[in-house]
């Protein structure tokens, strides 16, 4: 696929503004994931297995935060190749990760529409079509390598 040099900037660049306040980021990440899809808790182990309230919990920052830099990632990947290379190990992992955890297809749209509100309203004025255009795509094709790999472990 064609991705611009403007499409990675606009991702590259907002997340640069973005993760100055990556905690309350991840936190309204997570709850906009579960405010769509309350059973989708149960798939996190960290989350189920605490007994500290979810804004305490110790693993939610770093985990919200790598969906945003794999995405971000994914978009500089694109521009440069036209496509998503994940490392093979570590796409494995993740496809492996994710299928025992019970995730399924339609998760995957639950997160990017999560994704996007979140960072909908963490850039505020600068949000734009162009701009959630752009995410979206890095993330779908982000999610489509993830998913096949799902499909090959499982
Ligand atoms: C784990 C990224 C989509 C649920 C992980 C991990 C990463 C990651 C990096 C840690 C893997 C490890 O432990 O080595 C991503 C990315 C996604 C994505 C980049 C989309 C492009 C999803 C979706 C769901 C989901 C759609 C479902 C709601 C989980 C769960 C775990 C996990 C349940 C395991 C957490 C645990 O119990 O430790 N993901 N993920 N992920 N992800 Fe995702
Ligand atoms: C998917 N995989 C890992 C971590 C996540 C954090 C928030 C939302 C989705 C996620």
């Amino acid at each position: 696929i064609c991705f611009t040099q403007e499409q990675e900037d606009l991702v590259v660049k907002s997340w640069e503004v973005m993760k100055k306040n990556s905690a309350d980021l991840a936190l309204k990440f997570f709850l906009k994931i579960f405010e769509i899809a309350p059973s989708a808790q149960n798939l996190f182990s960290f989350l189920r297995d605490s007994k500290v309230p979810l804004e305490q919990n110790p693993k939610l920052k770093p985990h919200a935060v790598n969906v945003f830099v794999m995405t971000c990632e994914s978009a500089v990947q694109l521009r440069k190749a036209g496509k998503v290379t994940v490392r093979e190990s570590n796409l494995k992992r993740l496809g492996s990760v994710h299928f025992k955890s019970g995730v399924v297809d339609e998760h995957f749209e639950v997160v990017k529409f999560a994704l996007l509100e979140t960072i909908k309203e963490a850039v505020a004025q600068t949000w734009s079509p162009e701009m959630k255009n752009a995410w979206g795509v890095a993330y779908d094709q982000l999610a489509a390598a993830i998913k096949a790999e799902m499909k090959a472990s499982s």
